[in-house]
This record gives structure tokens, sequence and C-alpha cells, in this order.
């Protein structure tokens, strides 16, 4: 199993489980499986609702021997809406409580956003703290504070752009250790992973296959279907492979972590097996050319007109 090596020299795997828009019901399920399939990596977070049923395999597989809790590396994030300094604990030990674990592996800043307390999800404008009111170096302080608690053993973003990433790096003790963002054939992100890689920041690549099961507020009519490309298509048939395994393993093939999510046996186990699933060179460098520059989460959900944040600002 390849991994993501920290400073520390933990070892994070590479390939792990999405659990986004895991449903009631299916998470639990899924989680199981994939432990049992032999994954070591569960990526979370508060937003997604499920963090709960995500601690019940959790507990369940380590109560029944299959895998021990520092085999396991589990992520989690900080939504938006908690970003005050004294939120952050709440939040974090509230994650703690619903995975049931003592500690967490990375916990991120899901994204550069900051939103009131009392409204999780944002629907208005008036909704929104501007950034010079709570800045993410704040929030920072109070995760390099959880590193120091031993709430959490590493501490990074997601969906921060460079000048985001430099901002923190300018003005923090613990450096971010992980970028969470965007990444597939489509949008290859080549020049943020260079940022990242150069400053010592690891990439797990989210929406690997898509996220083609994505609510239609986040989707648009014509976007095109990665899962669907006829050049992966072809690479895909030469090894024997499917469309999936192989966008898997390009992103390993290129350092990044990878989180694909499933809630189904076959693709759970499908999935798994794309870590054997060996790119030459010339196929790495074919995909390479199939960037658009293209994101499925365009981030337009996060506009509203008077908002302090737009989309230039929340992707630079
Ligand atoms: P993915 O790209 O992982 O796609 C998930 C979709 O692909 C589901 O519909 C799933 O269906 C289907 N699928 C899974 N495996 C296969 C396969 N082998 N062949 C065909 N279809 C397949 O999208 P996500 O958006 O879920 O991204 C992955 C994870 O990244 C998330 O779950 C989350 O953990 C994280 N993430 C983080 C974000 C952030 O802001 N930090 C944003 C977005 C995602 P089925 O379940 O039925 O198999
Ligand atoms: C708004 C989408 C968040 C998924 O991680």
């Amino acid at each position: 199993m390849r991994t993501l090596k920290f400073k520390n020299n933990d070892q994070m795997p590479a390939f792990g489980l999405g659990t986004w828009k895991s449903g009631e019901g299916e998470v639990y399920n899924a989680v199981k499986i994939a432990i049992k399939e032999g994954y070591r990596h569960i990526d979370c977070a508060a937003a997604y609702g499920n963090e709960t049923e995500v601690g019940k395999a959790i507990k369940e597989v380590i109560e029944e021997g299959i895998v021990t809790r520092d085999e396991l590396w589990i992520t989690s994030k900080l939504w938006c809406n908690m970003h005050a300094k004294e939120d952050v604990f709440i939040a974090l030990k509230q994650s703690l409580s619903d995975l049931q674990l003592e500690y967490l592996d990375l916990y991120l800043i899901h994204w550069p956003i900051a939103q009131k307390k009392e409204i999780p999800f944002v629907s208005d404008a008036s909704h929104f703290i501007p950034l010079e009111e709570l800045p993410n170096e704040t929030t920072w302080q109070a995760l390099e504070e959880a590193v120091a608690m031993g709430l959490t053993k590493h501490i990074g973003v997601s969906n921060f752009g460079p000048k985001a990433l430099q901002q923190l790096l300018d003005n923090c003790t613990i450096k971010p250790e992980m970028n969470q963002v965007e990444c597939h054939p489509y949008f290859q992100q080549s020049e943020l992973i260079s940022f990242c890689h150069k400053n010592n920041i690891h990439i797990t690549a989210y929406a690997p296959l898509g996220s083609g099961d994505r609510a239609d507020k986040f989707k648009k009519v014509d976007e095109p279907i990665l899962l669907k490309d006829s050049v992966i298509k072809e690479i895909a048939a030469a090894k024997n492979a499917s469309i999936g395994q192989v966008l898997i393993s390009w992103a390993l093939h290129r350092e990044t972590a990878v989180i694909p999510k499933s809630v189904n046996p076959s693709r759970i186990a499908e999935n798994f097996k794309a870590q054997k699933v060996v790119l030459s060179d010339e196929e790495m460098k074919t995909i390479e050319g199939l960037d658009k520059n293209y994101r499925f989460l365009t981030g337009e959900h996060w506009v509203y007109e008077g908002s302090p944040y737009t989309l230039e600002s929340i992707w630079a």
C-alpha cells in the first residue's frame, strides 16, 4: 500500500474511502466492508452528517479484531461555522465523540470560509463572516493547540489556493501538512500541487471519479462525464481494468492521496484493487493531455450577492 510520509515519520495510506453523500444506513456498511477489504484510511467530515455511523463501524471492526486503532488513518474536517477559536475545540471534540475515537490522525479546515455559528448551511450573504474579522490564521492557532492537546496528530487544510496557503505558512507555528482539493484528469492542479510539494504539503485528491452523485445544486447540466472518457476507457481496456481503477491509479502515480467514495460493495472492492493497476510513463503522459481545467465543484454554491467571498477570493 502506497503511503505519504509526514515530518514525524507517520505514514498515511495514500488510498482511502470517501464518505461525502454516503447516506444513513449506507455508510456503516460501506466503512465495515471497506476495512474488511483492506482499506486503512477513511475520509470524514462533520458536515457530511454521518460521523456517528462511521464511528459505529470503526468501533466494531476494532472490537472484532479486524484492525487496531493505530493501523487506521482517520481524517475529519472542521466546518465553516466553527472557525472561532473556542468553537474549534467544540467541533473537534464532537467529531471525536461521534467517531468514538480518542484522537484523529488528521484534522482539516474544510474551506477557507467563515460562517456565523448559528448558520451551518448558508443561504444569504449575511450568513458569512469576512476573513478580515475571523482569519484562517486564528482558526489555525486552535488547530495547533489541538495537536498539543493530543486531539489530532496532524493538521491541514482543504480547498486552499496558493495565496491562502502562503498567508497561513507566513503566520503559523505548525505548518499545514495536507491540502485536500479536487483533482482528476480534467482538473489536474499541477501548479497547486507543485506549490504544495515545494512547501512540504501533501495533496489529497477529492472527487477523483468526477463526483457523479452530487446533488443537482452542485452540478452543471452540460458537465463532462469523467467515468465515460474515451481515452481513459481505452487505457483501462488495454490492461483489463475499469475506468474507475485507472482514475484512482493515476492519482496514486502522481504521489497524491486519493479517496474515492463508494457505498457499493463491489465498487468498494474494485476501487481497492486499483492500487495494483500500473500505468506506464506514456499512459501518464496521455492522461496529462486530458486536462480541461474543469472543476466539478465550482464553489458557486458559496457565492451570494454582497457576500465577502467571491469565486476568485475562495480559490486564490
Ligand atoms: P467521487 O469522485 O469519489 O465519486 C463518487 C461517485 O462515484 C459515487 O456516485 C459512487 O457511487 C461512484 N463510484 C465509486 N466507485 C466507482 C467505480 N469504480 N465505478 C463507477 N462509479 C463509481 O466523488 P466524491 O465527491 O464523493 O469525492 C470523494 C471523497 O472526497 C468524498 O466522498 C469526500 O470524502 C471527499 N471530498 C472532499 C471535499 C472537500 O471539500 N474537502 C469535496 C468533495 C469530496 P457508489 O457509491 O454507488 O459506488
Ligand atoms: C460543499 C461540499 C463539501 C464536500 O466536502
